[in-house]
């Protein structure tokens, strides 16, 4: 058991430093001990409310943070009303609901599972394959094997719900994903424990309506997840396309080692998707959340209506809408 809350003797620090979430600065910072939010935990959207509520109760009872976004994830993964992870996500255009996932810990140990069917938790499935493998992504078929063969159990996961909406979508079979709508839901989640090790999941069914076999951002590491335990951890959510191009959340890991604020970090890879395609961006969301080894955090996405929720001991569960590149 730990502390709630660990103290950190910051000296000789550069402008500034966080207590509590504030600003302090510097002069009041040097030589004296100054209060880091940590244990700490983050989740994209709405359903990251519920979510870190379960990733939560390990945090604080000093849990790991690998164990703690394993257990948050799965929370939106087995409820049906969460229409883009798991169960009862909706299907591709071909009636198939198909996951990605992916997880990476401290030490950069990370597994992950792509086109993957009728598995609940894919989550659990990307972290046996972190844990009993040689390898760190598996597909498909080969995936879903794998998860048999480890006890996994197989199941339809196309709820009553989600089948209606697609037979109603086949009507037009019209490809055009509504921002902020039913397409971009999946559940990034970061967080740091109280021995300050940080870990992230992401598990999504992806695009509604996407072509069968299509693999998006999600379970791709430095695309959808990244986690570095010197610098900090970032996740996705949104067009998957778009994010790989920029290698996204490996982008914004990467600039917070430079020194940039999460916040700014995010707001930064946003800005190289709208130079990468300045006409598309304009027409999908994307989203990223960071969080820095400090406990800082952050977000910025291209469109208004993201959110991410936040739970830490001074800030229980709150939900943040993120700043947009777009008015
Ligand atoms: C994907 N990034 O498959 C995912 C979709 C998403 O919220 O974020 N949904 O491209």
């Amino acid at each position: 058991m730990t502390t709630r809350r660990n103290f950190i003797k910051m000296t000789a620090l550069g402008t500034s430093a966080l207590t509590f979430g504030k600003i302090i600065p510097s002069a009041f910072a040097r030589e004296q001990k100054t209060e880091m939010d940590f244990p700490i935990v983050l989740s994209t959207w709405e359903h990251g409310l519920n979510a870190n509520e379960g990733a939560w109760k390990i945090l604080n009872a000093g849990g790991k943070a690998l164990d703690a976004v394993e257990a948050g994830v799965k929370i939106p993964e087995a409820d049906p009303n969460v229409r883009s992870v798991g169960y009862g996500g909706l299907p591709d255009r071909d009636g198939h609901v198909t996951l990605d996932a992916c997880i990476m810990d401290e030490n950069s140990n990370c597994g992950s599972v792509a086109f993957l069917e009728h598995i609940m938790h894919p989550i659990s499935v990307a972290r046996m394959v972190m844990e009993k493998t040689p390898h760190i992504m598996l597909a498909g078929e080969g995936a879903l094997q794998f998860a048999l063969n480890n006890g996994f159990k197989k199941m339809n996961l196309l709820t009553p719900e989600s089948e209606k909406d697609w037979k109603e979508w086949l009507k037009t079979s019209e490809y055009k994903p509504i921002i902020n709508i039913e397409n971009h839901d999946t559940i990034g989640m970061i967080a740091m424990d109280a021995q300050g090790n940080l870990s992230g999941a992401c598990t999504t069914s992806g695009l509604a309506y996407k072509m069968h076999g299509r693999v998006g951002d999600s379970p791709i590491i430095g695309a959808g997840l990244y986690v570095d335990n010197e610098v900090g951890a970032a996740t996705a959510t949104g067009t998957g396309e778009e994010v790989i191009r920029i290698a996204g959340s490996h982008l914004v890991v990467e600039l917070m080692r430079q020194g940039k604020t999460p916040e700014d970090a995010c707001r930064i890879a946003v800005e190289r998707i709208v130079k990468k395609q300045p006409q598309k961006s304009k027409e999908i969301q994307v989203g990223f959340l960071a969080l820095n080894k400090k406990g800082e955090y952050g977000a910025y996405c291209l469109q208004k209506g993201f959110n991410y929720a936040v739970y830490s001991k001074s800030i229980a569960n709150k939900l943040i809408d993120g700043r947009h590149y777009y008015s």
